[in-house]
């Protein structure tokens, strides 16, 4: 019978068991004796193979000799070994081989070893762009994050990986779970668009037939246009293009952004109720589901575990109540007006933490003058907005806000930009003239997926959350 490796433990003594696997490591003990550890998934065992009547000292030294890296066809019988063997692999079991074939074989010497990539990167790892690699003695690369992104698809056969992007599913598995449920619609809106959006200079231009075309910096002014098409609620998972030259650790140039944007009935807090509500979801659906992927990751990374809010009451800090904590705990004159700085985002974050016992938390009411044009500004100061941020162990994952819905009111904000925005513009035109025919009240917020993944697991880098990402210095693989 072909098992997966999972259930071994329902076939000890019992008849031979056939299952696909990988080597990892094969060595020899003597003419007689090899030992190998297979993979499959997040699974190793070890596997023996013994001389014997039915075996032969030449299929030892073929076991013996199998490249690490190769698929192989295992038969053989499962056993509780007589002594514990090591705790990387199903730790009470291990294969007895009776039979082996290469199903494909990896060349020797692999570009990196994929238990490089099961180490901890050092401090941030910020990747500087794709220079040449620095050699180690034996003409190896060293490992740095640029030789495991170089070589992407063995980096990305170590555990940990297989970790981290199954954490990434189901977050948005969560995501769409969660909103669906609270009866958003799916939507794709395009990424080719005929005009830059939300601001000029961070866009990608492309050749569009014999026009000029852009990436989408975020799916913005469609949403909004989807609620003025009467869909009130709607979500998208859909990749946002920045052409900025950030070169951190918490910037991509492409990345996942996760949208919504709903109609609300008297205040805009229920649109942050929603995004609340979709992020404690998804945190206790990781806790849940997610439990043995996350043991991975901090075996590897040894990160505080994620504070969650204390009887799920996230707090909501006004945005001059974080300037007045940081002003206490610095001493500086930080202006109420003008927007956080880096550092200070994260030192807000541990005062919010030995605070309110939480790495999840949302600042509301930002300056008007640090927002897009679309946004509302607040009632009660016209100096700040009904907009806020969501931030998790001090970084920015989440912007949002209420929108102006009026066009006569929008069209006064964007002049009033600086620089200005044009109202007739052609890429403009449309998306103001959707708030002249009824538009309810609404809000919204944009997640980037990437910075979920990467600050839930306190991962250094936020490329380690991303298949094959792109900064300013890297656009291959
Ligand atoms: P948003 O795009 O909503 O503003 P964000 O988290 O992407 O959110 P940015 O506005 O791009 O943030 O930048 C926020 C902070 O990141 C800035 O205050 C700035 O200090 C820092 N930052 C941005 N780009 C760089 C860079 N290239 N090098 C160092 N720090 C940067
Ligand atoms: P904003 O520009 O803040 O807002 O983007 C939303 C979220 O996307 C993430 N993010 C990034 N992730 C990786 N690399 C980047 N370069 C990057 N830039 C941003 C952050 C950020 O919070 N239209 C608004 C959203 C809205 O109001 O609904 C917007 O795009 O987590």
């Amino acid at each position: 019978t072909r098992i997966p490796l999972l259930e071994v433990s329902q076939h000890v003594d019992k008849d031979a068991v056939v299952f696909r696997c990988v080597v990892e490591t094969a060595r020899s003990q003597s003419a007689k004796l090899a030992f190998l550890n297979l993979r499959q998934g997040l699974e190793s065992i070890q596997a023996v193979v013994a001389a014997s009547d039915t075996l032969s000292k030449q299929m030892v030294k073929f076991a013996a000799s199998v490249p690490p890296q190769s698929m192989v066809l295992v038969h053989g019988l499962v056993k509780k070994p007589f002594e514990p063997i090591n705790s990387a692999t199903i730790k009470d079991f291990e294969i007895h081989i009776q039979k082996l074939y290469t199903v494909s074989r990896a060349e020797i010497p692999l570009p990196m070893q994929v238990e490089d990539a099961e180490r901890a990167l050092p401090g941030e790892g910020d990747v500087p762009g794709q220079e040449e690699e620095p050699k180690a003695e034996d003409g190896r690369p060293l490992v740095t994050l640029n030789t495991r992104l170089n070589n992407r698809v063995i980096d990305l056969r170590a555990k940990i990986n297989h970790a981290i992007f199954r954490i990434k599913g189901g977050v948005v598995q969560l995501f769409q779970e969660y909103l669906s449920q609270q009866g958003f619609t799916l939507i794709h809106t395009p990424k080719l668009l005929g005009a830059a959006t939300e601001g000029g200079s961070n866009v990608f231009e492309v050749k569009y037939f014999d026009k000029s075309g852009f990436l989408a910096q975020s799916p913005q002014l469609y949403k909004q246009m989807l609620v003025a098409a009467r869909f009130e609620r709607v979500m998208e998972v859909g990749p946002v293009f920045r052409a900025e030259n950030s070169n951190t650790a918490r910037h991509l140039t492409e990345f996942t952004g996760l949208d919504l944007e709903m109609a609300f009935e008297e205040d805009y807090h229920e649109v942050m109720d929603v995004l609340e509500g979709l992020m404690l979801f998804i945190f206790k659906g990781l806790r849940e589901r997610y439990a043995r992927e996350t043991e991975l990751v901090r075996n590897t990374y040894n990160v505080e575990e994620f504070k969650l809010p204390e009887a799920g009451k996230v707090p909501r800090i006004p945005f001059v109540e974080g300037i007045r904590l940081l002003r206490e705990a610095t001493g500086e004159e930080l202006s109420e007006y003008e927007d956080l700085s880096t550092p200070m985002e994260k030192l807000l974050g541990k005062l919010v933490l030995e605070k309110y016992n939480t790495d999840f938390y949302v600042l509301d009411q930002f300056p008007l003058s640090v927002r897009p044009f679309y946004t509302m500004p607040s009632p009660h100061d016209p100096k700040l907005s009904n907009s806020y941020d969501f931030f998790m162990r001090g970084q920015e994952i989440c912007s949002g806000a209420q929108r102006i819905h009026n066009a006569d009111f929008l069209t006064q904000r964007m002049r009033a930009m600086d620089p200005p925005v044009d109202p007739e513009s052609p890429g403009m035109r449309d998306y103001v003239a959707a708030f002249r025919y009824g538009c309810p009240p609404h809000g919204g917020g944009g997640f980037g997926l990437e910075r979920i993944v990467s600050f839930w697991l306190g991962l250094p880098n936020i490329r380690l959350s991303s298949l094959f990402p792109r900064d300013p210095g890297r656009i291959l693989p």
